[in-house]
């Protein structure tokens, strides 16, 4: 077998994909596709109801006008329920880390600089019950499909995992020093970057503390892809730092 051959048009049919995924998006979300250009960080996002956010006010204006400020609700198994606005989160000690990204569906984008809250400084902000072993993520912005009912996207990550500093979580304020921007999940995203990208949700505007497991919108809306979804071996460039 001519194993250049093969090389060349596995490299032209991943170049065609590109451009026409490129195309696509160009046409779509216009901005999403200067921000591909600029830094290859693509988007993908299956709210279909969107939201403006103000890092400056902290605050949050819908489609129909209707404005409000912005918490993060903390609750379920917890000492005490919490409701914090963006001003309080980014006047905690930040943490900044700088990862890899991957996402299922074949994409990557190296070494991006998020700041944030660590998963240990979560876990300390909020003070879960014993019983407490899950925390589960909620997103604002109805989804275009209702998978299980769900209608915004939700994910859940062991407690053990945001405990563990080699995992390297981030409850992300910014990426490269700025609020994060609208596409990638402005006010604030996790990231957890052993996993694969469908676990690190946008939008968070609620950590509800759970006693048990339940599937994110992802793994309901295609349960081929598992609730636990380690980025495998082979796509690990290097770990975290
Ligand atoms: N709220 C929300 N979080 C989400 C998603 C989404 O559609 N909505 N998509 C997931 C998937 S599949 C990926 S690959 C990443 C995409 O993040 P990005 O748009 O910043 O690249 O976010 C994940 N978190
Ligand atoms: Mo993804």
């Amino acid at each position: 077998m001519d194993s250049t051959r093969k090389k060349t048009s596995r490299h032209g049919r991943r170049w065609f994909l590109r451009t026409l995924g490129l195309t696509i998006l160009a046409l779509a979300a216009p901005k999403a596709a200067w921000a591909f250009f600029v830094r290859g960080f693509p988007v993908r996002t299956v709210e279909d109801e969107r939201f403006d956010f103000d890092p400056a006010s902290g605050l949050l204006t819908w489609p129909d006008g209707r404005r409000e400020t912005y918490r993060l609700r903390i609750d379920g198994l917890v000492q005490q329920p919490l409701n914090l606005t963006h001003a309080q989160l980014t006047a905690m000690e930040q943490t900044s880390q700088i990862s890899d990204f991957h996402c299922v569906e074949g994409w990557s984008v190296a070494d991006l600089r998020w700041g944030g809250l660590s998963g240990p400084q979560v876990l300390a902000l909020a003070q879960p019950l014993p019983q407490a072993r899950y925390v589960v993520l909620h997103a604002m912005g109805r989804t275009d499909r209702q998978p299980d009912g769900l209608d915004h996207y939700v994910e859940c990550l062991p407690l053990a995992d945001l405990a563990d500093p080699q995992r390297q979580i981030i409850l992300a304020l910014t990426l490269d020093g700025k609020p994060l921007p609208a596409d990638h999940g402005a006010p604030l995203r996790l990231i957890a970057p052993l996993d694969m990208a469908y676990k690190s949700i946008k939008f968070v505007d609620r950590l509800e503390f759970s006693a048990t497991d339940r599937p994110g919108w992802w793994t309901a809306a295609n349960p081929i892809y598992p609730s636990d979804a380690p980025v495998p071996a082979q796509r690990l460039r290097r770990k975290a730092r």
